[in-house]
Order: structure tokens, then C-alpha cells, then sequence
């Protein structure tokens, strides 16, 4: 039975009347967990596990018996049986506490906890390149930051995150900091839930940040304001981000992005739920069409596949928690290759799922998916720069953060500049960049010379406006090479160099994970293997021919090996924007 209540309106939010963070929309019920089976029974006194401790207990008998089967490949599970994730939001609270005291250092906490179990309160411990510090990542749905939660986060990055004191826009628009250590990590935790954010259920078997339109309520061609449904959704899955540990135990992370518009600005394609807007031709009211698996892993990259359901707004929240609940009860937790959504939709079938799925909602009979066509070709636009508003008299005006990169003076000028001319909020975007909304078209000009515009441009070139880049290898652990300072350091070369016509989207990424999205790319950087006169060195995998938007294609990998240094790239780089994008040498004047 689902507990969850659609209830905020599906207005059009107006000036300064937006939700930031977690809404507080979900009322949270805890189940009756399944009684244990016989054969659970027997399995867990015979692998003398702590049922309680575990993160067996929301599953199905089904689902605790394949994660107590599950193969040693699959220690995911195996660091869930023993204790389930979901415990450290209570470990969590006093273990800063504990560390100030002198009761124990970081060090003496068990390795699981350290570098696993503590990613289900959103810290990531950077042990490979900055040992004994953390990253932690947030969830901003929709990607929208009030000047509040801006300062609040630049403070907690300033006097929380020692040198390193830095942070990201990330590719699911979303924040992370870096730098903290468990002494003030505790602070942090629970510091942002007064001010309606959280980092509960951000990293291993859990639902991802939610997206959306970083226009969502600006945008004169969205058929809905999705922000209420993701603010919504992202209740839901966190109980207003205190934790929800009847979805902290997922067979594997899950991605959901809501598209309101033709642009598909949270590229659904590549969510493992994507939900596009269309409309009813039965009420002329607006829903979703579902799509489904999309996913980027090291050994499959693939679009999602036609969920053929349509589903009304009221009926969005429901779907979301009753599907995620079938992903917990039937999804796969053998090989932990083959455990995203989409393995479990192959397995079943379209029709099945969707009826499963229907089941879990209460006994709804789901629609198929509805036929929207059009007759004209739609671009996807850029939403950097100044454009028109729906509401009359004002524009938002979207700046580029090359490769997302952040620093406390950033956030508090990002506040300073929203609250002076805007209404108080920015927009956050999966290329990493902000938009300041509801800006007073007599103000831009004035708005335009703020210093932060210097930084980071409102008319960026045609290769940095494009450009997105992963954390690669300054502090990511598995990453083969270094991505986002040698993707600025290049891209700014090449605009010296070449005169280029159109904008090219450039994404680099660290490794085959793809967080950077080298598939929806024009031009894809993934870091992999090289050799220089016979000695390995830091190289990259070429892709092209990405597209996004309306019938996307995802980019091609054609060529390997590349040594990533300079003197190799650049022409590399140079030859195929001036043979595939139109660039000219600039002549010298
Ligand atoms: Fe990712 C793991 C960073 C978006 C696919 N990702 C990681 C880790 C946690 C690995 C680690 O422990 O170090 C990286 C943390 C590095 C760090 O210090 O920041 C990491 N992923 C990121 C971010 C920060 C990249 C960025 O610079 O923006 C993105 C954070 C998004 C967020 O706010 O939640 C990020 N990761 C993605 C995306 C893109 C997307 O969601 O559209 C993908 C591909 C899409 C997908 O998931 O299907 C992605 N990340 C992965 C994978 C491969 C998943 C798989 O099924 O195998 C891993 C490895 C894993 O989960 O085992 C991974
Ligand atoms: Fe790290 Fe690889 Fe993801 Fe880049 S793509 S952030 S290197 S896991």
C-alpha cells in the first residue's frame, strides 16, 4: 500500500514564490516488512546475520534471499547484509561528537562504514587522493538553490572543508563539497536540514539527484512546471530528506529526470525513468510518457527503451515509489554489472513491468504510453544568456562555470547577485553551469557588469559553453586520467586558436563510468590507456557524433590510445573541428 500524497499544486510558481530543497510534502508511514520465509530464516542463522542491523528488512522474501545469495564479486551486498546503509544516518549524528572528544579518530572506524556504509549519508571518503577527507554530495531537485542555502553552503565550504575548501556543480545539477573531514561532517549533516537540504541517500543503491528544467516556471514552451514533482518525488524517496530506509536498499542506483519540454534538458534518454511530458488526448491535460533503462556504466551504455505507460500528474509521485519499490523486490543482485533498472524491464518485459508496477500502485491499471507527434524539427535551445521569460517584463540570464568547478566566493556572489536583481533562487544545469531567474530586462545591463560575470560568462565562447567535464583524477579515486583543470587549460587554447561557428559540446570524462557523459556529446574525451615512444601514459578514448534533445543518438567511440598531453591532443582536437564543425585558424591581425 502506498502512503504517498500528491498533493502540491501544479501552478506556475511566481516571482519569489519558489521551493527550495525538501518540501516536507511526504508523510512517512513505515510498512509492515514481509514476515521472513523459512528459507530467509534459515539462511540468516546460518550466515549469523543481524537482521535488525541489516538492510534485509524492507525487501521481499524474494529479494533478501537473492542479496544473501548474492555472488563475493558483489560486495555491495554483502557490506548491506551485515549492516545496512541506512544505519549511518544515526552513526552519523555523534560521530564528529566522537572524534572532537578524543573518544577515537576516523581512522579506528570499521572500513565499511568509512569508505561504504557512510555514502548513504552522502560522504564519499576521497581515501586514493586526499586520504581522511570527504566529498559530500547533496540533492538539490530540479537543481534550484535559494541565496540562503547559496551562503549557507559557501560558509560550510569556507570554515568546513580545511585546504581543499572547493566544490562542484555536478552532472545531475546538483552540488557536492569537497574538503570535510569527519570531525565537522556530523555539523554539515545535520546543519543542512534547517535549511530544507540534505545528502541522505546520494551515493551507492540509491536514487540519484532528481532533474528536471533548469527553466521550469521561466520557460514560455513547457507544458508543466516540473518542479513540484520533483521537489514531490525527492520527498518521498528521502521522508523530506531525514532518510527513507524502505528505498535505501535498491539492487543498484537509480536515475530519474522529468523532461516538460521538447528540449529534454535532463537528457531522459540516458535516466533509468525518464518521464517526458505530452499531453492527454483523451482530457487534453497533461501527463508523462514513460521511458525506461537508460543507463552509462564501464561495460554497457545504452538509451532507455519505450515504458509504453502514460501516466496522469496526480498519478507521478505513486508510480515513482511503486516502481522503485519493484526495482527493490525483483531487480537483479547477481553480477553487480548487470543490476541497473534496465536488466530487470529486459527480464520481465514492457507489458509486465508496467502491470507490476501498476500492482505495487494499489491495483492501477496503467495506460499505455499516448502518441505525441509534431511536424516540425526542434532544436534544442541554450539557455546561457539572456532570454525572455514567460512572464512579461523579465529574463533569465544563465552563466557558464567551466566544468562546474566552484569556491565559496563563487556561492556567496551567486546569492549577492540573485537576491539584488532576480527573486532571491538560481538554477542549477546537467552542462554544470547557473541561471539567475526573473531578472528585470531594465536591469540586465547593470547585472551584466557584477565582477562574478567576468568569472564566469553570460556570452561564453562557442567550445566553453559547451564543455562539461567529470572530477577525473584530482580526486577521484578511479579515474585514469585528469579531466576538468586539462579540459579548461585546452579549451581556452583552442578558442585563441581557432575560429569557431557554432557552439560544440565538448564532455570529458575520467573513466569508462561516463559521469561526464562522453555519449551525448558532439566531441567525447574518455580517459583510457596510451603509450608515448612505448611508455604507458595518460590517454583518451575519442567519441562523436552524439545528439540530445528530440530522437537522440547517442556519440560513437572511433578512435583509442590517444596520448591526453597537449602536443597530442591539440591537433587532434584542432583537425576535427575544423574538418566536422566548421572551425578556421584565426589569422594572425
Ligand atoms: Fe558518477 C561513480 C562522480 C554523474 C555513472 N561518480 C562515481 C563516483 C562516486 C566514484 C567515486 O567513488 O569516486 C564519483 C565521485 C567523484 C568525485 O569525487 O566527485 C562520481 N558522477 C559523479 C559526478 C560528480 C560527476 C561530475 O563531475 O558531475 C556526478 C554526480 C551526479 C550527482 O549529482 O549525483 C556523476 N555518474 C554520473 C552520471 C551522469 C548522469 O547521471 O547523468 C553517470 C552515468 C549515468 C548513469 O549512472 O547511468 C555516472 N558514476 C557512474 C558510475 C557507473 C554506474 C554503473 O551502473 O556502473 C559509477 C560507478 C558506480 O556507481 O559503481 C559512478
Ligand atoms: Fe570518477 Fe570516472 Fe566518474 Fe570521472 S567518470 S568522476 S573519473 S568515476
Amino acid at each position: 500500500v502506498l502512503r504517498c500524497s500528491a498533493s502540491a499544486t501544479n501552478g506556475v510558481m511566481t516571482n519569489g514564490a519558489s521551493m527550495n530543497g525538501t518540501g516536507g510534502t511526504y508523510k512517512y508511514v513505515p510498512s509492515e516488512p514481509e514476515p521472513l520465509s523459512e528459507e530467509v530464516k534459515a539462511l540468516l542463522e546460518e550466515k549469523q546475520v543481524d537482521f535488525e542491523a541489516s538492510g534485509l528488512k524492507y525487501l521481499s522474501n524474494d529479494a533478501r534471499l537473492r542479496s544473501l545469495t548474492a555472488p563475493k564479486s558483489n560486495k555491495a551486498e554483502a557490506i548491506k547484509v551485515e549492516k545496512g546503509g541506512h544505519r549511518m544516518w544515526e552513526d552519523v549524528h555523534d560521530l564528529g561528537e566522537k572524534i572532537r572528544s578524543g573518544q577515537y579518530k576516523w581512522e579506528d572506524l570499521a572500513l565499511d562504514d568509512l569508505d561504504v556504509r557512510l555514502k548513504w549519508s552522502g560522504l564519499f571518503h576521497r581515501k586514493k587522493r586526499a586520504a581522511g577527507t570527504y566529498m559530500m554530495r547533496l540533492k538539490v531537485p530540479n537543481g534550484e538553490l535559494s541565496a540562503k542555502q547559496l551562503r549557507w553552503l559557501g560558509d560550510a565550504m569556507a570554515h568546513d572543508c580545511g585546504d581543499i575548501a572547493c566544490g562542484d556543480i555536478t552532472t545531475r545539477a546538483n552540488i557536492q563539497l569537497r574538503g570535510m573531514t569527519l570531525e565537522t561532517s556530523d555539523k554539515i549533516f545535520a546543519g543542512l536540514q534547517t535549511i530544507g537540504l540534505s545528502a541522505v541517500q546520494t551515493g551507492m543503491d540509491n536514487v540519484r539527484n532528481m532533474t528536471g528544467s533548469p527553466i521550469a516556471g521561466l520557460d514560455p514552451h513547457e507544458l508543466i512546471d516540473v518542479r513540484p514533482l520533483n521537489y514531490e518525488i525527492n520527498d518521498m524517496i528521502t521522508n523530506n530528506g531525514k532518510g527513507n530506509p524502505e528505498l535505501a536498499n535498491l539492487p543498484r542506483k537509480l536515475n530519474i529526470g522529468l523532461s516538460p519540454s521538447r528540449d529534454d534538458f535532463p537528457h531522459t534518454h540516458i535516466n533509468d525513468v525518464g518521464l517526458k511530458a505530452v499531453h492527454d488526448p483523451e482530457t487534453g491535460e497533461v501527463g508523462f510518457n514513460v521511458e525506461l533503462g537508460g543507463y552509462f556504466s564501464g561495460k554497457r551504455n545504452t538509451m532507455s527503451i519505450d515504458g509504453d505507460t502514460f501516466l496522469a500528474r496526480d498519478q507521478v509521485v505513486a508510480y515513482c515509489e511503486a516502481l522503485l519499490k519493484v526495482f527493490r523486490d525483483f531487480g537483479p543482485r547477481g553480477d553487480r554489472q548487470k543490476t541497473r533498472l534496465m536488466w530487470l524491464v529486459e527480464a520481465m518485459g514492457v507489458e509486465a513491468f508496467r502491470e507490476k508496477v501498476g500492482e505495487y500502485m494499489g491495483g492501477v491499471k496503467l495506460r499505455a504510453a499516448v502518441d505525441e507527434k509534431y511536424d516540425d524539427v526542434w532544436e534544442r535551445r541554450d539557455v546561457l544568456g539572456v532570454h525572455a521569460q514567460k512572464q512579461e517584463g523579465y529574463s533569465w540570464v544563465g552563466a557558464c562555470v567551466p566544468t562546474g568547478r566552484i569556491f565559496p566566493d563563487d556561492l556567496y556572489a551567486f546569492a549577492d547577485v540573485c537576491e539584488k536583481y532576480g527573486d532571491g533562487t538560481v538554477r542549477l544545469t546537467v552542462e554544470q553551469d547557473v541561471l539567475f531567474p526573473f531578472i528585470p530586462n531594465d536591469k540586465v545591463e547593470e547585472l551584466r557588469k557584477e565582477p562574478i560575470f567576468q568569472k564566469y560568462k553570460i556570452d561564453p565562447g562557442n567550445l566553453e559553453r559547451g564543455l562539461v567535464s567529470c572530477t577525473g583524477a584530482q580526486y577521484c579515486g578511479v579515474a585514469i586520467i585528469e579531466t576538468k583543470n586539462r579540459a579548461m587549460a585546452i579549451t581556452e587554447k583552442l578558442e585563441q586558436q581557432l575560429d569557431i561557428p557554432k557552439k560544440v559540446r565538448i564532455h570529458w570524462t575520467g573513466c569508462p563510468n561516463s559521469c561526464g557523459q562522453v555519449q551525448v556529446a558532439d566531441i567525447g574525451l574518455m580517459g583510457g590507456p596510451a603509450k608515448i615512444d612505448g611508455k604507458a601514459a595518460e590517454g583518451v578514448r575519442l567519441f562523436k557524433g552524439g545528439t540530445i534533445g528530440e530522437n537522440p543518438v547517442l556519440a560513437s567511440e572511433f578512435e583509442k590510445g590517444t596520448p591526453a598531453h597537449e602536443d597530442y591532443l591539440m591537433p587532434k582536437l584542432k583537425e576535427l573541428l575544423i574538418n566536422e564543425f566548421g572551425a578556421k585558424e584565426k589569422t594572425e591581425a
